[in-house]
């Protein structure tokens, strides 16, 4: 059941009032399969409305403000999403079929997210640069203007956080079009946002299909630069119509992320994260690690304690809490279902167990753990996005960094060795756009950089960097002899 909400689950918030769209979309318990409400499902004309509306905040109150009132106002953002925990805690739950404890540590994480980008909102600045003799010149950062952010449904709190967050500390006006499987705590956020103090039209949402919603925000004229997390494809999609109108993008694809364990690892420390970083959030997770490449000495050991490790983890509904949920969606059941039938020839370790009396329409699948693996198998090539890893074996340092970088993606690696020289090699060489020393993840990280290479995309979000990306440069100089 819906928890009682300050608005309507129907509409899409434009210029800071709640609208009723012309279609609906259902909603689904990922859990249990059955429909819980309607969604609105945004046309052209609502995305053209939301366009126009955040124009006009740039060229109203909210382009008025300064850093530091902008700052203040995410603030107030971050300490009100804290107050309400518990309610968006419930929606994603319900929404993505994420177990409580995580969908509960995405809210944290997104009041970070509001914390971080408040405090940081008024510290980014240009710079003077020496020039010819008579000019002084220097450089101020300002926001692009109206941003896109299409946003997926697996970390529908987290990745609003990183990207709407970042944009609002720069002065950008944002239109959100979140993803058509799980869209109530964008509009929950909109609606805390507005009770915050933030002005009609600095954050406009308006949720419905890619193919509508998503595509007239891409391909519209008036939005200055777009953010993507989403699938290879589709993102290809998304660069293409930025092209068109000469706009900048950042994409975050996903990938198909390594930890590689060498024989000298602690492995006691490493177990967890070899395990968890599969299997968080079902394996929907744009850095899930999905393969583990582990050095011949240690592979029996490591391949065993990985086993018990599935063994003990327990499926089930989102609010049951258990280790794991259900998929976003039967479709995304049958996806990876697809995969495991292409894996069927290799070994399994170990499965998960299911709960028991699950419900019949729930999108449950069963955690699978493949090994000896070889590199080159579909499994251990593809971005599976579910509960699905395998193991590699390798014997040297080279075949172990060839296997780590023998995919199109790079986005997050990890490493685990005691050996300090062996960490800063592989740390150069990684083709990734994080590398962890013996961790993986590294908690969340709000203040770090993220993004990938290859087809993990490219731009960066999270961190202070993020500010930089959703900004543009101006160069000013002046001559006074
Ligand atoms: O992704 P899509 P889907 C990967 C993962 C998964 C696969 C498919 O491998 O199995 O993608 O998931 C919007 N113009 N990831 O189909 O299509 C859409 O409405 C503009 C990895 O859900 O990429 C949603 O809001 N927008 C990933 C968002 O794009 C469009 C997270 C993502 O949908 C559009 C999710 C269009 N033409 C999936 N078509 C990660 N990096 O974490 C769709 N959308």
């Amino acid at each position: 059941m819906l928890p009682d909400l300050p608005f309507d689950i129907a509409h899409v918030l434009i210029d800071g009032t709640w609208r009723a769209t012309a279609q609906t979309l259902p909603l689904t318990n990922p859990s249990t399969g059955e429909e819980i409400g309607r969604i609105a499902r945004a046309s052209t004309a609502d995305v053209d409305a939301a366009v126009d509306a955040a124009r006009g905040a740039l060229d109203g109150a909210w382009g008025a403000m300064t850093a530091a009132e902008r700052g203040r106002i995410l603030a107030r953002i971050g300490q009100l999403v804290l107050e309400n925990v518990e309610t968006l805690t419930q929606l994603e739950a319900l929404d993505v079929g994420k177990p409580l404890k995580q969908a509960r540590a995405d809210a944290i994480a997104l009041a970070r997210y509001c914390e971080f980008y408040g405090g940081a909102a008024d510290k980014v600045h240009g710079a003077t640069i020496p020039y010819l003799d008579g000019y002084t010149v220097y450089t101020l950062r300002e926001p692009h203007g109206v941003t896109g952010h299409i946003v997926p449904w697996n970390y529908p709190m987290q990745i609003i956080g990183r990207s709407v967050g970042a944009a609002l500390a720069m002065g950008n006006a944002c239109v959100l079009k979140p993803a058509e499987d799980a869209c109530l705590t964008a509009l929950a956020f909109a609606d805390i946002a507005l009770r915050a103090g933030l002005p009609a039209g600095a954050l406009n949402v308006v949720p419905g299909l890619g193919s509508e919603a998503g595509a007239a925000l891409t391909a519209h004229p008036g939005v200055n630069h777009l953010s993507f997390t989403g699938s290879v494809g589709t993102g290809v999609a998304v660069q293409t119509a930025a092209a068109r109108n000469v706009v900048p993008v950042t994409l975050e694809l996903g990938g198909k992320s390594p930890q590689i364990v060498f024989d000298d690892a602690d492995l006691d420390a490493a177990l967890p994260f070899l395990v968890n970083a599969g299997l968080q959030n079902a394996g929907q997770t744009c850095s899930a690690s999905s393969r583990i490449l582990v050095q011949k000495g240690v592979a029996e050991t490591v391949m065993s304690r990985m086993a018990e490790a599935y063994r003990a983890k327990v499926v089930g509904p989102a609010t049951d809490d258990r280790d794991i949920g259900p998929l976003i969606s039967a479709v995304q059941k049958s996806r990876v279902e697809a995969f495991l039938d292409q894996g069927a020839d290799l070994p399994v370790l170990a499965r998960a167990q299911l709960a028991e009396g699950l419900p019949e329409g729930g999108s449950y699948v069963q955690p699978t753990l493949f090994g000896p693996v070889p590199a080159s198998h579909v499994l251990a090539q593809d971005e599976i996005f579910g509960p699905v890893q395998v193991v590699i074996v390798f014997e040297t340092e080279a075949e172990a960094l060839a296997i780590a970088n023998g995919t199109d993606y790079g986005l997050v690696a990890s490493v685990w060795t005691r050996d300090g020289a062996r960490q800063m090699r592989l740390a150069r060489k990684l083709r990734s756009g994080q590398v962890f020393l013996n961790n993986y993840g590294a908690g969340g990280g709000v203040e770090l950089p993220f993004g990938g290479t290859g087809k993990s995309g490219h731009g960066r979000e999270k961190g202070f960097e993020a500010l930089y990306g959703f900004s543009t440069l101006k160069t000013v100089a002046a001559y006074h002899g």
